[in-house]
């Protein structure tokens, strides 16, 4: 076992840190040997979009416009390190079931198509030709079309995702679930309902005109680091950034540009936080009544001394819906209960509510720290009320901007891809493709998981992405997948969801978006979109990582040959030959965002897509920004009854992570070494159980479906967040999250507010 190191860090986030660990990755993936280091054309107009995060890429570009984590993603996908069929001679599927994710991607990148033998347990080299035309012949061979799921990951480009999307409903469902499940689908069912948009609603330049920043649950320390240098900026005009989060995270604390020669040399730091607020996880609901409750008392104060009113009357009376019966339910909220529910005082929000009244234009950003609780759908609900009393939704240098996960997430939904058929466009996909599309809904993760415990599944395509990693209950699922027919990962490099075979399965090595992509017409390029609605063009500049790799849009459209009837209107081929001619098909079915897109992709910044909300058109049932009244308060209201030992297990990412990926075994900002095995916990909570600092605990479920789940070996470390809550890195923890504990409304699961109670030592009683 890997031993912990924790040693608290004392520096800030980006500076001499940032390029010493960038460094080692470089290094360690042979990128530094590899040809040319392509940094440089990270995120620059003709160059490729990174394929970390999706924070905006500017229209003026810094010289080298990506961060440490954006660099290490780009080392991770050009590293020298190669996954050949002798490598899968060497190990069986049994043998690397039981390695660690590190261990599995180092591997490297894949090399050919590989099909499992059951005789021998390993993965065998097969043609693309016969891979192909098996994949066809079985999912023909499904009778009912419902028991196929195509998911995606949100990495994979506009152009594959269209595709993909009417290759499920051509074949005859809505199963498209796709990372955005576990992620920001919170979002895109809170938003619609408060602001008739199911995105965010500010662009990179708001940053530059605000002067009040709220920020919850979201660490741009480690997952959007370049959002750092718009915080930056804000902070040195002395626009106040008040940040709601758990635990103190460094890049919310305090910032060393690495990209400043003068700020490197001088040491010189830039506060980032001006209030840091540690709620409870999940009390953010209860927090932000608490504002809303003091702004309308200072309001109202204000009104009758003859003073300015806090409140926007203008905009509240011709813009939104709902404010009374919300004024009228925050008048009946008592100061104690907004305490207990979020773990702050009532002056943590008059300081907030004190800074907020007097701003003219406020943004609120958020993350996983809102979207994945069981009132994630009211909380986000909740921030936007606390927006619209100020009018601060289209209004420039105000908004509400939600930092979407993975680089192309927001751009697969407005393609398509979506197990909700009301968001798709089916009148334009009949007349193009002429085709009844399946009005059914679809399956979304949940429900996907839902039906492969129940054995109903028949064949899985995954897009991209670590499906059985990322998933809740991940043990329970574990033992399922053999039953499937078939199951087919298009990826590239090896990672568990590989290990879980169907009786038949195909691992199908494809280019990453930093490679070239030539095609007879030419080296292609792809397009993706940003947390801001912008579309961005992206070309591959390096060489690709093997010969027999193909591109995802033609592994998509080459199993749509093999499995669907000949239809003349859909034209794989071309379509295959020249992606200009995808964006011309989606410039079709979405004429309104993508005409002439093919030129726009290209402008400095990207194009922007359409949002009604922004020209403050709302696009809701009552024709209004609408104020939402929460129903309660409570994130859980099951764990008070579980007793005083009952904690609440926020899982988290490390600085070293991409979700599933493991890039190493150092979290910098919060002084874990060597190890992901860790549980941060409260000094006062370490002293309560009786524990000790490095001691090793078990880790179990409080749940009532009859289902027991641990997990062990995690050791303590003293941290500075509440007591109550305590956070553990993920997917390690996977196996502990109830596939039924999810959002109300979203159904994305609800990774931040897991029930559970520890045991000392290995052992669960
Ligand atoms: N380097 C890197 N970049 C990434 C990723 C990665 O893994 N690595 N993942 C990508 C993806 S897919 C996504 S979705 C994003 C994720 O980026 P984030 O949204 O930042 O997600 P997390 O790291 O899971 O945690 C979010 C933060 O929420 C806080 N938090 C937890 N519970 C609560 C709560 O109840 N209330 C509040 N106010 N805060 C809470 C945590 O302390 C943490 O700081 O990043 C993307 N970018
Ligand atoms: N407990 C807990 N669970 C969570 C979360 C949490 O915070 N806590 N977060 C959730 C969130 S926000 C998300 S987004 C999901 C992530 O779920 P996924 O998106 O399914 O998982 P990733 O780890 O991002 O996928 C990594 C894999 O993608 C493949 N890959 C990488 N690049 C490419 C490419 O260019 N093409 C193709 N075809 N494949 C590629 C590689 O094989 C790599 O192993 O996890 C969710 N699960
Ligand atoms: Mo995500």
């Amino acid at each position: 076992m890997r031993s912990v190191a924790h040693k608290a860090y004392t520096g800030p986030s980006g500076g001499w840190g940032s390029v010493k660990s960038l460094g080692t990755i470089l290094n360690r993936e042979g990128a530094l040997l590899s040809g040319p280091l392509v940094l440089e054309r990270q995120n620059k107009v003709d160059g490729f979009q990174c394929v970390s995060c999706a924070w905006p890429k500017p229209a003026k570009p810094l010289p080298f416009e990506f961060c440490e984590n954006g660099a290490k993603a780009t080392a991770w996908e050009i590293t020298t390190h190669r996954a050949t069929p002798a490598f899968f001679q060497t190990h069986t599927v049994s043998k690397m079931l039981g390695w660690a994710d590190y261990d599995l991607e180092q591997a490297g990148r894949i090399t050919q198509p590989l099909r499992y033998d059951s005789a021998s347990d390993r993965y065998l080299e097969v043609s693309w030709a016969e891979a192909f035309a098996d994949i066809g012949k079985r999912l023909q061979g499904v009778q009912d079309r419902e028991k196929v799921v195509f998911y995606s990951s949100g990495r994979t480009s506009n152009e594959a995702s269209y595709i993909y999307g009417l290759f499920a409903r051509l074949f005859g469902n809505n199963n498209l679930p796709d990372s955005s499940n576990m992620c920001h689908e919170t979002t895109s069912v809170a938003l619609p309902e408060s602001i008739g948009v199911p995105v965010g609603t500010t662009i990179l330049e708001d940053f530059a005109k605000c002067d009040c920043l709220f920020f919850f649950g979201q660490n741009a320390g480690s997952n959007s680091p370049r959002m750092l240098h718009e915080l930056e900026d804000a902070s040195k005009r002395g626009v106040p950034i008040i940040s709601y989060n758990p635990l103190k995270e460094r890049g919310l604390e305090r910032f060393t540009n690495p990209q400043s020669p003068a700020e490197m040399l001088t040491l010189h730091e830039t506060r980032i936080s001006s209030q840091y607020h540690q709620v409870k996880a999940g009390g953010d609901l209860a927090a932000l009544t608490g504002i809303c409750k003091r702004l309308f008392e200072m309001d109202d104060e204000a009104r009758r001394s003859g003073g300015q009113p806090i409140f926007d009357d203008a905009f509240i009376r011709d813009h939104t819906h709902g404010f009374e019966t919300f004024v009228d339910w925050l008048r009946h909220q008592i100061w104690e209960d907004l305490e207990q529910e979020s773990g702050l005082s009532r002056s943590a929000f008059a300081a907030t509510a004190a800074v907020y009244a007097k701003s003219t234009a406020a943004m609120a950003i958020y993350g996983m720290g809102l979207t994945q609780h069981r009132a994630g759908v009211q909380t986000i609900q909740m921030l936007v009320n606390l927006l619209l009393l100020k009018g601060n939704i289209g209004k420039e240098g105000a908004g509400i901007c939600p930092v979407r996960g993975h680089s192309n997430v927001q751009g697969q939904r407005t393609v398509g891809i979506t197990e909700k058929p009301e968001l798709v466009p089916f009148d334009k996909l009949k007349t193009q493709y002429g085709f009844e599309p399946p009005e059914k809904t679809g399956l979304n993760t949940v429900e996907v998981v839902e039906e492969l415990l129940a054995g109903k599944l028949a064949a899985f395509i995954g897009l991209g992405g670590n499906f059985a990693r990322a998933i809740p209950d991940q043990g329970r699922t574990d033992r399922c997948w053999g039953g499937l027919d078939l199951t087919v990962h298009i990826t590239t490099k090896l990672n568990r969801s590989h290990l879980l075979p169907g009786k038949v399965s195909y691992i199908l090595p494809v280019l990453g978006r930093t490679e070239i992509d030539k095609r007879e017409t030419g080296p292609q390029a792809l397009s993706m979109e940003d947390s801001t609605s912008c579309i961005h063009g992206s070309r591959g500049v390096r060489p690709p990582a093997g010969k027999h790799l193909k591109s995802e849009v033609e592994v998509v459209a080459q199993i749509a040959m093999a499995t669907l009837d000949h239809n003349p209107k859909v034209p794989w081929e071309g379509w295959m030959a020249d992606y200009t001619t995808i964006r011309a098909s989606i410039g079709e079915t979405y004429p309104e965002n993508f005409y002439d897109y093919d030129r726009r992709m290209w402008e400095p910044g990207g194009f922007h897509r359409k949002l009604p909300a922004r020209d403050r058109e709302w696009k809701t049932k009552t024709g209004k920004a609408n104020f939402i009244t929460p129903k309660g308060l409570d994130e859980d209201s099951d764990l008070k009854k579980r007793g005083p030992d009952a904690l609440r297990l926020i899982t988290l990412r490390s600085n070293d992570q991409f979700n599933t990926t493991i890039y190493g075994y150092s979290d910098r900002f919060r002084g874990i070494e060597g190890t992901r095995m860790v549980v941060f916990m409260n000094r006062d909570d370490i002293a309560r159980f009786g524990l000790a600092e490095g001691e090793e605990i078990t880790m179990v479920t409080q749940s009532n479906d009859g289902h027991h789940r641990e997990a062990s070996g995690f050791q303590v470390v003293p941290y500075d967040i509440p007591s109550g809550c305590i956070g553990a890195y993920y997917p390690e923890t996977n196996l502990l999250l109830p596939i039924g504990h999810y959002a109300e409304g979203s159904k994305t699961p609800a990774a931040k507010s897991i029930p559970i109670t520890i045991k000392r030592g290995l052992v669960a009683a």
